[in-house]
């Protein structure tokens, strides 16, 4: 079997004429996204016939570009790499040699101010930087058919060791990624949905974009998370479906409390008269659930994901939606509990690590095949996240390492952002922790043993920490120390930094 372009998201095509996409007050038709598509694919290709798994990056916030920038490159046989738009240049650094990326894609100028530095670090990489305008060729080549297990996709996921870690997804992962949801949450060519996630994450792409695309909905597209601009369309009932992590409802609760009554009330019956909300990325707690359904009468449908595997599990959209926990296995999608013996946990209420299997799940790290092998057991993939089964639904108690922070939705590496914390020229030794917020689920901090006769303030750090990592990974707090409390091997307890 191999992926037609009829197959691949059957809504693009030349005589659908519902619109696709929204950014500002620009309107785009399925047509005409499609036709871009195929001209951009047509300048990828060039004088060639496939990409053959050329790795193409492109650095850019969620718009018309965007997207064409991606289905472009999957229609033209390449693997499409999109980058963190709010990363720092070591962080591109390493996504961009990582992947062996030879061409990168900017929407705008390729001149233009804002692009110098990510400029130079292309070219000390021999990296090649093109405009989306420049590669719209006039005439539309033959695409390339494209078999099931042919790579797609790389995207960059933290995990307990120091740089992330390139996921690379099938043509096939994609698919099954994409068509189980729109299955289990019963999408609609009549949904509207608005995009405001970060387009280097499952979330954002996967979940919102390419389910929307793919069932011929109305995706709004917005470079960030503009609250007012997104309420205001709440209010003016522009959507129908709303995907959040669990830190913007709670930024959205937080913003309702400042506002008068009336508007209160606008916003929470544009919610009200949604089909679907739904929280995802990190643990939505029982209290924001609750005060959720009591302002807008929605009950959040909440689901378990990951970079590796999509969406694995899912409350369901008819029957009950469960307060703390995530459901049950999506269509397609194989979960069991293992215990530490590595056998399969039957029992109820017993905690034991979330594996997974099915054509959800992702090939291979990129260039790492030691990482692959370690991750697989028997065929199924170990997500290192823990959980119990009661009454039929899996509920997460939580991670198997304490080196994986989620804030706001992003996992990071606390051995990462350690390993940037010790090139500080006054700090000696340091470990990073998550702990416990009401905003952010968790809050990084920051405990480091100064050299002698340093002095360190919480500002200095965060400003020398602002051109070497991306802001959300920044410490929120910073605590100074005499020593780290270390156990007999010499390690740090981190449990023990977290009691203080
Ligand atoms: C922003 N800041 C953060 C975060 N985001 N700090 C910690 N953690 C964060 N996640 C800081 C900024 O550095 C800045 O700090 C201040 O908050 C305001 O920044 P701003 O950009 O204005 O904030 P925002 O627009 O309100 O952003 C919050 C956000 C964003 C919208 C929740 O973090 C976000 O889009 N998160 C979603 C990430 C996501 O899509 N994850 C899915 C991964 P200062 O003021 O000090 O400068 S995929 C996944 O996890 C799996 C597959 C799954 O299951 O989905
Ligand atoms: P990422 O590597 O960014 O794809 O993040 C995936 C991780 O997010 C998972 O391994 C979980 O730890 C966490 N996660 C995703 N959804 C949920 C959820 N609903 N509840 C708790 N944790 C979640």
């Amino acid at each position: 079997m191999s992926v037609t372009q009829t197959e691949f998201f059957p809504a693009l095509r030349l005589d659908n004429h519902h619109i696709a996409l929204q950014e500002g007050e620009h309107t785009w038709r399925y047509s005409s996204v499609h036709q871009r598509i195929d001209q951009f694919a047509s300048g990828l290709l060039g004088n060639s016939k496939d990409l053959e798994e050329e790795r193409i990056a492109f650095f850019m916030p969620a718009s018309l570009d965007y997207v064409t920038t991606l289905l472009g490159v999957w229609r033209a046989g390449g693997i499409a790499v999109p980058l963190n738009i709010a990363a720092a240049i070591p962080e591109l650094e390493h996504a961009l040699s990582c992947a062996g990326v030879t061409r990168l894609v900017v929407s705008g100028d390729v001149d233009d101010p804002s692009l110098v530095l990510l400029n130079a670090l292309c070219k000390s990489l021999n990296v090649q930087v093109i405009s989306v305008s420049s590669l719209l060729a006039l005439q539309i080549l033959p695409m390339p058919v494209l078999t099931p297990e042919r790579r797609a996709m790389i995207l960059f996921t933290s995990g307990t060791t120091n740089k992330p870690k390139g996921v690379v997804s099938t043509h096939k992962n994609i698919r099954a990624q994409i068509t189980t949801l729109l299955k289990a949450w019963e999408w609609q060519e009549e949904d509207s949905i608005p995009l405001f996630l970060p387009l280097h994450h499952i979330h954002g792409i996967i979940n919102v974009l390419c389910c929307g695309l793919w069932m011929g909905a109305r995706v709004s597209l917005f470079a960030k998370f503009d609250m007012e601009t997104i309420l205001e369309e709440v209010i003016q009932d522009h959507y129908t479906v709303f995907m959040a992590v669990p830190t913007i409802y709670v930024k959205i609760i937080q913003h309702l409390e400042t506002l008068d009554a009336d508007k209160r009330e606008a916003i929470c019956n544009g919610f009200r008269k949604m089909r679907l909300n739904i929280s995802g990325s990190a643990a939505c707690p029982v209290k924001l659930y609750q005060q959720w359904q009591q302002l807008t009468g929605q009950t959040l449908l909440e689901r378990y994901g990951m970079t590796e595997i999509g969406m694995g599990i899912s409350n369901p959209y008819n029957g009950e939606r469960r307060a703390g926990a995530v459901g049950i296995p999506l269509p397609g999608v194989d979960a069991a509990l293992f215990d530490d013996a590595g056998n399969v946990i039957d029992a109820e209420d017993t905690p034991g690590e979330i594996r997974i299997r099915g054509n959800n799940v992702f090939l291979e790290y990129w260039n790492n095949p030691k990482a692959t092998e370690e991750s697989f057991k028997d065929g199924w993939f170990c997500t290192g996240d823990v959980a119990i089964r009661e009454s039929g639904y899996f509920r997460i108690m939580g991670r198997s390492s304490v080196d994986i922070i989620k804030s706001g939705g992003y996992k990071l590496s606390a051995l990462e952002i350690e390993g940037t914390l010790l090139t500080h020229e006054k700090i000696s030794e340091c470990a990073v922790i998550g702990v416990e917020d009401d905003t952010w689920g968790e809050a990084v901090t920051a405990f480091v043993v100064l050299k002698p006769g340093q002095l360190l303030s919480y500002g200095e750090l965060k400003s020398w920490c602002e051109s070497r990592m991306s802001p959300y990974k920044i410490p929120k707090t910073l605590r100074v120390m005499e020593s780290l409390p270390r156990n007999a091997m010499g390690k740090v307890m981190k449990p023990e930094l977290k009691k203080l």
